[in-house]
């Protein structure tokens, strides 16, 4: 079986890799030259841990190669981005135009019998619209919404559900659901997955499967929007929080998440607005969770305003810019949005300590945000902002602390 993994970034290479491991042959396509080049010289262009030696093993043997341009396979795996678009009304609306791109590319090299899986998170009703654009592209092929079990192609939603940072073992050990467009387009499916995935594959249909993915996300979401309204309603009451989580967490049927700075990262900070956009008058919860996130980083900033203004020179260190803990991914950082925030807002030095990066994002260079070590920044500073809980900041001592205005927004101190 040959098998054709277009998209390959966080979800599309090391679906690549792992199922090349397996010693299947994957041909992976990216638009990306530069991230095409380096593969094949067996390197990564992204940060998983482990990930840079499977890649590195399956370029070596042949089963995996990249190309930007897509060639017959038996089955294609679309794992392209599914970002929103702001309008102006302050909608967010569901950009499926790299799904249409890929869906063009494939199209011409598509053949009897061949299956299309579409594996990026996407709101409701993607995957029969991915099936429409094959089919406008190949008229002389047939496709589920028309021919169901009988039609030439297989199309399936079977969604990703891998945590960043466990890349590799979540793909192999999680749950896959599978949503086929017909009962022989989830079967094909399956077969697929089952020869690398050790958890279950649960079958459904594709709109299922795709709301399923959206729930699990908007589920969390939901639920950190609770932990971070509660830690103001509890800064306001004069409450700690983390000892307040901590207590009602003692309840047998009580599971509090983490307050935080907000929420980041892709996926939960995105995928919740597809159910908005789909459901706008239902969806009211979903949406206010969404709210009540994105407005958490302005919380932050007032804080720490408020503190720097007890000082004539204030020093701000911000302990961290990734977007979550152990990390180097500063993509959608409620860390790296108050940072930002911070240098525009010019209300001090601020210096910045990320162990997991060499040198500030480039729009951060010329600021007045420095990045230096941890001991620099808890010598010289005033104020100090916890934004992340790596590991390198749970471990130091926190005697060093006592002397310093802290605001710690992740429970670490
Ligand atoms: N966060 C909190 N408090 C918590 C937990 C998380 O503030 O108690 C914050 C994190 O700091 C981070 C954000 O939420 O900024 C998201 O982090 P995360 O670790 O919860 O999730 P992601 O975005 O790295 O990955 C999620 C996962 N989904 C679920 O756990 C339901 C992952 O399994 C999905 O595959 C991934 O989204 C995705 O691709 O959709």
């Amino acid at each position: 079986k040959k098998v054709s993994v277009i998209g390959l970034g966080y979800i599309g290479l090391p679906t690549a890799a792992v199922i090349a491991s397996r010693g299947m042959e994957v041909v992976g396509v990216d638009v990306n030259q530069h991230a095409v080049d380096t593969i094949n010289a067996g390197d990564i262009h992204i940060v998983e841990p482990d990930l840079d030696i499977v890649v590195r093993g399956v370029v070596t043997t042949g089963n995996l190669r990249a190309t930007t341009t897509p060639e017959k396979a038996d089955v294609f795996m679309v794992a392209v981005p599914t970002p929103f678009i702001h309008s102006d009304s302050g909608e967010h609306k569901a950009d499926l135009s790299y799904i249409e791109s890929a869906a063009n590319a494939i199209a011409p090299v598509l053949e009897k019998g061949n299956l299309v899986i579409l594996e990026s998170t996407s709101p409701v009703g993607a995957t029969e619209q991915l099936a429409k654009w094959l089919s406008a592209a190949r008229p002389d092929l047939s496709f589920p919404q028309d021919q169901g079990d009988a039609a030439d192609i297989k199309v399936a939603h079977c969604p990703e559900r891998v945590l960043p940072g466990y890349v590799l073992q979540e793909l192999v050990s999680n749950d896959r659901v599978i949503g086929g467009m017909s009962k022989a387009c989830s079967a094909k499916a399956v077969e697929l997955y089952e020869t690398f995935v050790r958890g279950e594959c649960i079958v459904t249909n594709a709109r299922t499967a795709e709301m399923a993915k959206l729930t699990e996300n908007s589920f969390r979401d939901v639920n950190i929007a609770f932990a971070n309204e509660l830690s103001v309603i509890c800064d306001k009451l004069k409450i700690n929080v983390w000892e307040l989580v901590k207590l009602a967490n003692r309840h047998p049927r009580v599971n509090i998440l983490n307050p935080g700075p907000g929420v980041g990262g892709h996926c939960i900070a995105v995928d919740p607005w597809f159910i908005v956009d789909s459901c706008p008058d239902e969806a009211k919860i979903i949406r206010q969770a969404r709210l009540t996130n994105d407005a958490k980083p302005y919380y932050v900033i007032d804080q720490i305003t408020q503190a720097a203004d007890q000082f004539k020179k204030p020093v701000i260190a911000c302990l961290g810019l990734a977007f979550k803990a152990d990390i180097d991914d500063l993509r959608e950082s409620p860390a790296l949005q108050i940072v930002q925030e911070l240098a525009s807002a010019n209300i001090g030095e601020i210096l910045a300590v990320e162990p997991n990066i060499h040198a500030l994002p480039a729009k951060m260079q010329g600021t007045n945000v420095e990045l230096v070590t941890l001991d620099t920044a808890l010598e010289k500073a005033n104020v100090i902002v916890v934004l992340v809980d790596h590991k390198q900041f749970k471990a130091a001592d926190k005697a060093q602390f006592a002397s310093k205005v802290v605001i710690d927004t992740r429970g670490i101190i």
